[in-house]
């Protein structure tokens, strides 16, 4: 059953690939261009891993591991068994997400809203491709790519993070941290207003944004608004992916030692230094 929303919407045009060729729905689902490319990315992808696990000496789900070439390959094309899985696997996995992207933009020009869903996602998408594609490109290596799999995953960040002594000392980890908490206290703060607002006590009315902003303006003076709290969060979360973009790009291509010593320009500061005594 279609509602009859839906069927308003259900308008031709907006596409940016096929022209009118892809541009139909299969039940409930808008396939275009960019929906068969996802389909077929990921259905590849999906198939490899199959082919993956079953020829793998792995005994469960957990330890079954997909590993990207060895560091010797550098950047160059890897045999299928020796990590070239792993890279015709990453590359499914970038066409699928991409084309994901390019379906939303294409939805969201039949429905004429703006692209923030596709950009929100096309931030989360260049976190992967930081540390699948950028980071290995400038270290030299797809080696510096990350397995996989469960458990292999895991070790690959731990691994990771000894190599550089102790990765919370990286400063954007620190700042990409504090995002996830910030936008986590966001969440909180707008799920509990609304969800407040939407069950009064039995028998009395609904309550609208007006008493959602008083709650704030009687509690700490300020109210941002219920536009305002949906664009910092995306802000919010927005900030927090992109930083952990940075902590991870900065950690091999420009700083290779320990991350406490990094801070080290800290005590080392100018402002410490006595006057000289003689
Ligand atoms: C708000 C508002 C909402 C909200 C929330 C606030 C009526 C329904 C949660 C309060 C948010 C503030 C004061 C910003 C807090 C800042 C950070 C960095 C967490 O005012 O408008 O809409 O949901």
């Amino acid at each position: 059953a279609m509602l009859d929303f839906e069927r308003k919407y259900r308008v031709r045009g907006g596409t940016l690939v096929g022209g009118n060729l892809f541009d139909y729905w299969v039940g409930p689902f808008y396939v275009g261009f960019f929906g068969i490319a996802a389909v077929a990315c990921a259905g590849l992808g999906i198939a490899l891993m199959f082919l993956g696990a079953i020829q793998s000496p792995a005994t469960t789900l957990w330890n079954l591991n997909i590993e990207p070439p060895d560091l010797s390959v550098g950047l160059g094309v890897a045999p299928y068994m020796e990590g070239g899985m792993w890279q015709i696997i990453s590359l499914c996995a970038a066409g699928a997400f991409i084309s994901w992207a390019l379906r939303e933009v294409e939805i969201c020009n039949k429905l004429g809203i703006g692209y923030h869903v596709p950009i929100a996602f096309s931030v989360a998408i260049f976190a992967y491709l930081c540390l699948v594609f950028i980071r290995p490109l400038l270290m030299g290596a797809w080696g510096h790519g990350f397995p996989y799999g469960i458990l292999g995953h895991l070790d690959w960040v731990s691994n990771v993070g000894y190599q550089y002594l102790h990765w919370h000392y990286n400063p954007g980890h620190m700042t990409g941290i504090s995002f996830f908490f910030v936008t986590c206290f966001a969440l909180a703060l707008h799920g509990g207003l609304i969800l407040s607002a939407a069950n009064p006590g039995k028998g009395e009315k609904v309550k609208l944004p007006e008493h959602e902003n008083t709650f704030f303006r009687d509690f700490i003076g300020y109210s941002i608004g219920p536009l305002g709290i949906h664009r910092l969060g995306l802000f919010l979360a927005l900030t927090a992916v992109l930083t952990s973009c940075v902590h991870i790009l900065i950690a091999g291509p420009l700083w290779t030692r320990g991350w406490p010593e990094w801070w080290m320009w800290w005590p080392k500061m100018w402002i410490w230094l006595a006057p000289a005594v003689s």
